[in-house]
């Protein structure tokens, strides 16, 4: 039985409490979950396929509701300024989300929602990480994603979807799959509207269900605009980008109320603005804003991705740290951030454009910093070279003045290649500590 109609926001209480109860009375739960760098394509990816699937599960489904949490203490939502313009268009705030800070203590998870009595489904990555993966890796029953495959999942997940694509965005691929579904749902509250109208705490009518579709629509737009740079980057978008796009903007042409504020150059740069509007933030969030880590071999690795270029870290950790010079102050912050982590290896991506050069530019500086991490570090840099297209980083004729120390080794560069993103770069990190 699918859960009453509802707005995003009603949808999200009622899956709350639907995950609470199944805490306190141990019964079974199904959760969606994006992946741990928390960015907008990991939190639009299991809340547009939770409400979906929600509204029409299949057969066989293994509870009626679906829980999408976001891979994030609740804290770090306020890391991402891009959040606020999307969720306000879904008319919900950041304390409507549900993120890991709903699932209970570590420490006692395995004993108040034991893995039997858990279904997960991965959006946006497909191998569940860190302490969630060594508890729940084995409950794993569906993904959608568009990063290589890790082979993780098995390779039967009926009733659920195992899609595993190229596309820009995962949330492409998430609206492919719920089209159906939502149109479905969209047409039996339809004939049903009057049933409905009896009884219902919430009076819904033809107008109040298209105007819950165009929010949510919205919201999976945001991510969609955002990782093929509002459709325009050849690299990114792919069919499913542009299909998904139509489908959705279809929802809000439907909706007069919402058509009329809506204009998709003007949202891809509110969002694109917001995005990277944190002069405010400290630089030790900076670096774990979006930020993922992988174990090879019981070596830690960690990679930040930053919409800044080095310099304004190096500005940043000066004006942070007075008395050390900028560089210094930077590859301080940075060998704190990897000694929390316990990293051998650390690597920092930026991602940028600046008003005095528009063309989208890269750097990536990778660190070495110890035992296998050492080799790791060299072995990446003879290795992804040619395919990165890295050129030592240079200012005004002056290569980057940071020193490592001791045995440590340090690699920073212009990425040339500025198609590839973490996506290609990440793998390549792993596969040279294997
Ligand atoms: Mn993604």
């Amino acid at each position: 039985m699918a859960v009453t109609r509802n707005s995003l926001r009603g949808f999200l209480a009622q899956a709350r409490s639907a995950l609470r109860t199944a805490i306190d009375s141990r019964q079974r739960i199904t959760i969606v979950i994006g992946n741990e760098s928390a960015d907008l394509d990991s939190m639009t990816s299991p809340v547009l396929f939770a409400y979906v699937q929600s509204l029409c599960p299949p057969r066989n489904a293994f509870t009626p509701i679906y829980v999408p949490v976001i891979n994030i203490p609740a804290s770090d939502l306020a890391l991402r300024p891009e959040f606020s313009p999307v969720l306000q268009r879904a008319n919900i705030n950041a304390a409507h989300l549900l993120t890991l800070d709903d699932l209970p203590e570590f420490s006692v998870i395995q004993d108040k929602l034991p893995p039997e009595n858990t279904k997960w489904i991965l959006m946006d990555h497909n191998a569940l990480q860190g302490p969630l993966g060594k508890m729940y890796s084995g409950r794993v029953g569906g993904v959608i994603d568009h990063h290589d495959d890790e082979g993780t999942v098995p390779a039967d997940t009926t009733p659920e979807p195992r899609i595993i694509e190229r596309s820009g965005s995962c949330t492409s691929l998430v609206t492919e799959y719920c089209q159906q579904r939502w149109d479905v749902a969209a047409l039996s509250a339809l004939s049903s509207g009057a049933a409905h109208g009896q009884g219902d705490s919430v009076s819904e009518d033809g107008a109040t269900r298209t105007l819950w579709d165009a929010q949510v629509a919205q919201l999976g737009l945001a991510s969609i605009l955002v990782d093929t740079v509002n459709l325009e980057s050849a690299d990114k978008t792919t069919d499913h980008d542009s299909k998904a796009v139509k489908y959705l903007e279809l929802k809000i042409i439907s909706c007069p109320q919402v058509a009329s504020g809506y204009d998709r150059g003007r949202y891809y740069k509110e969002i694109d603005a917001a995005k990277s509007d944190f002069g405010h933030l400290k630089l030790h969030d900076i670096l774990r804003k979006d930020y993922k880590q992988w174990t090879e071999n019981g070596v830690h690795l960690g990679v930040s991705s930053v919409v800044k270029p080095l310099d304004f870290l190096v500005q940043k950790a000066g004006s942070e740290q007075n008395g050390l010079g900028g560089e210094e102050a930077l590859l301080e912050s940075l060998r704190s951030f990897a000694q929390e982590r316990k990293l051998s290896m650390y690597a920092l991506m930026t991602a940028f454009s600046t008003s005095a050069n528009p063309a989208f530019q890269r750097e990536l500086l990778v660190w070495g910093i110890s035992g296998v991490g050492i080799s790791g570090a060299k072995r990446f840099a003879s290795r992804a070279q040619e395919e990165l297209g890295l050129e030592d980083w240079h200012f005004e004729g002056v290569k980057h003045p940071w020193q490592a120390r001791g045995d440590e080794w340090l690699g920073v560069w212009r990425q040339r290649q500025v198609q590839h993103s973490r996506k290609r770069v990440a793998p390549l990190l792993r596969q040279a500590l294997i």
